[in-house]
């Protein structure tokens, strides 16, 4: 039996998350997570805020509040809406945690130990009128490539094009909005990631045609332009501290000349990933009795030979595979290995720390054909989406439109269309059909009368065969795939009982009706089984009625409609979706923006 870590990537603190970060990450990673667990593997899937950078510092400053206690706020929200949607992390984690602080640094001290890390003296942007350098986001100017006037330090948003604050033309301060500029010299640490790219390439050869033609071909195309060396410290006050004073010499016997790398922090990019470690210590002690795991606890979900039981998966949008493909793996092998002189590679030691087993990158899901868009609060929120509707109907759109081999788009219409054909008309129809004639024709008992005739031996031969369809599908982590498959068991249900009519049945032969109500009590069961990743809350609500506990243990195309026992009460849910109605969606496209 394999164990499988599955993390998605970590939502900024900057603010409530929109539905096209939750399509592109959580809510893909939490279907395959609960899917593993009713397979009865041992699962592991972990999440945290990601906290740290200049966005976190310019919200907060926004807001009003000091970093800290934004952060802490944020988190909170973050982690109960989560919660709301029925995201079953088993961690939630932060990257400001003391483990976070702890394994970041210990990482920084061995790439350096290392001989992976070297000192610079850079040119940065300095402020005189905050009297501070400009890191990142904390200045804007005019993009170098395109000319878009309001492009940041890291990146043009018109061109997405990466940058250096220095590059900007007419940089302004994004702190007082000062033009008062000047490019100072300052020392900050680099990571030799050039030293790397031929054991990426090996990485990536070796995951073509396995993992999405996505994210290998973006790995590729970063690889082609060729690596650079990257500056992985900053002038902030919020974040992992360097603490460089503490290092140890390079393998040139070379300590790091700590004066000139005071009070500066971690680049966000380099801490954000290793909180995928970090929150995995967080949760083992989260559960240790007195608060403190051993390592072990934590460390053989990730490192050396008691983890080659484990199967590590992450689920990210494409915008952050680079740093998954490059930047973390350079990470990780830096710490694991080291250099021989020939230039060959060895393990450092027996525990090195695992790397990405499968990487699932998806496209963008859009709002009406444009970007969904946090600074500009474009589309709809994971927090008011709640207040319109119940999870289960977000969770089922956006995982059936995972944005996988191409960009998606949400548009209300469509969103009413599916959720009303899927949800009500072909799941909540079904289980409420018949569910209610049980009530009132079979004293709301599973019959045990009857002799399965043809119609029920072809339904478990048509069950049996999407069964596995299903399987296969989530097994690949393949959503619409999925989504299509549990749809089509449904459509299953309703054909066999309109086929099999036990209303007109009951009227002439009791047996045949009865043959017909045990059949479609157990699809019932077997629907809740197979919904439950997908829609938790009714796939809960179904359980509960006809008596079973989910997620239980995954059917097979023996069990899949021998589910429940004769003599079973059983008892119709309330509605279990209600339809959304024009009305609705005329106020919703008005209120949130639709077309154009
Ligand atoms: N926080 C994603 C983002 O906000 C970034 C992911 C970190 S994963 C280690 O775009
Ligand atoms: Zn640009």
């Amino acid at each position: 039996m394999t164990r499988v870590l599955i993390t998605s990537a970590l939502p900024y603190i900057n603010g409530v998350k929109h539905l096209g970060n939750l399509a592109g990450s959580m809510m893909p990673a939490d279907v395959f997570a609960r899917y593993k667990r009713a397979r009865g593997v041992e699962t592991l899937y972990i999440c945290a805020t990601d906290e740290h950078g200049t966005p976190a510092e310019l919200a907060a400053a926004a807001a009003g509040q000091d970093v800290a206690t934004f952060c802490a706020e944020q988190h909170k929200i973050q982690h109960d809406l989560g919660r709301r949607y029925g995201l079953s992390w088993d961690h939630f984690g932060r990257s400001s945690s003391p483990q976070n602080r702890a394994l970041t640094q210990r990482f920084a001290q061995t790439l350096w130990e290392r001989g992976f890390m070297e000192e610079r003296v850079t040119q940065q942007v300095y402020s005189l009128a905050d009297k501070r350098f400009l890191p990142d986001r904390y200045v804007v100017g005019t993009c170098p490539h395109c000319a878009y006037d309001a492009a940041r330090g890291d990146q043009c948003d018109n061109c997405t094009r990466q940058l250096d604050p220095v590059d900007l033309i007419s940089p302004r301060s994004s702190v007082s909005g000062s033009t008062e500029i000047e490019i100072r010299d300052a020392k900050h640490l680099f990571l030799k990631q050039t030293a790397f790219a031929p054991r990426l390439q090996d990485i990536i050869n070796a995951k073509k045609g396995e993992w999405p033609v996505l994210v290998t071909s973006i790995a590729q195309k970063w690889l082609d332009e060729g690596l650079q060396d990257r500056g992985i410290t900053r002038d902030l006050e919020w974040g992992v501290p360097v603490n460089a004073a503490d290092w140890g010499p390079n393998p040139q016997g070379v300590r790091p000349d700590a004066k000139g790398l005071e009070g500066k922090v971690f680049y966000v990019w380099f801490d954000a990933p290793i909180e995928y470690i970090a929150a995995t210590w967080e949760w083992a002690d989260a559960r240790a009795p007195g608060g403190k795991a051993a390592d072990s606890d934590w460390e053989s979900w990730w490192r050396g030979p008691e983890s080659s039981d484990v199967t590590y998966v992450e689920f990210m949008g494409k915008d952050n595979v680079p740093f998954h493909t490059v930047g973390f793996p350079c990470t990780l092998i830096g710490v694991n290995e080291t250099q021989n002189a020939d230039g060959t590679w060895r393990l450092a030691d027996n525990a090195p720390w695992k790397l990405v087993d499968t990487l699932k990158g998806f496209n963008w899901l859009d709002y009406y054909g444009g970007r969904f868009s946090t600074t500009h609060k474009r589309g709809i929120f994971m927090d008011t989406a709640l207040d319109l509707l119940p999870a289960d109907y977000w969770r089922w759109w956006l995982t059936a439109n995972t944005p996988e081999s191409s960009d998606a788009t949400f548009t209300w219409e469509q969103f009413q269309a599916q959720v009303n054909a899927d949800l009500a008309d072909v799941l909540g129809n079904f289980v409420n059909r018949i569910l209610k004639f049980t009530e009132t024709r079979f004293e709301g008992v599973v019959p045990g009368e009857g002799e399965d005739g043809p119609l029920e031996i072809k339904l478990a031969a048509d069950v049996a065969e999407k069964l596995a369809e299903l399987t296969a599908m989530l097994d690949a982590a393949e959503m619409r795939k999925a989504c299509q498959a549990v749809r089509q068991l449904w459509v299953l249900g309703n054909q066999y009982l309109t086929e099999a009519a036990p209303w007109t049945a009951v009227k002439t032969d009791r047996d045949r009706a009865a043959v017909a109500v045990r059949t479609g009590l157990n699809l019932v069961a077997l629907f809740a089984k197979v919904s439950e990743p997908f829609i938790p809350f009714a796939a809960q609500a179904i359980a509960d009625g006809v008596g079973e506990s989910i997620p239980g243990i995954w059917p097979t195309a023996d069990t899949a409609l021998n589910l429940l026992p004769a003599g079973r009460p059983v008892k119709a849910p309330e509605v279990l979706f209600r339809k959304v109605e024009d009305a609705q969606v005329a106020e919703w496209a008005e209120r949130f923006g639709g077309a154009a």
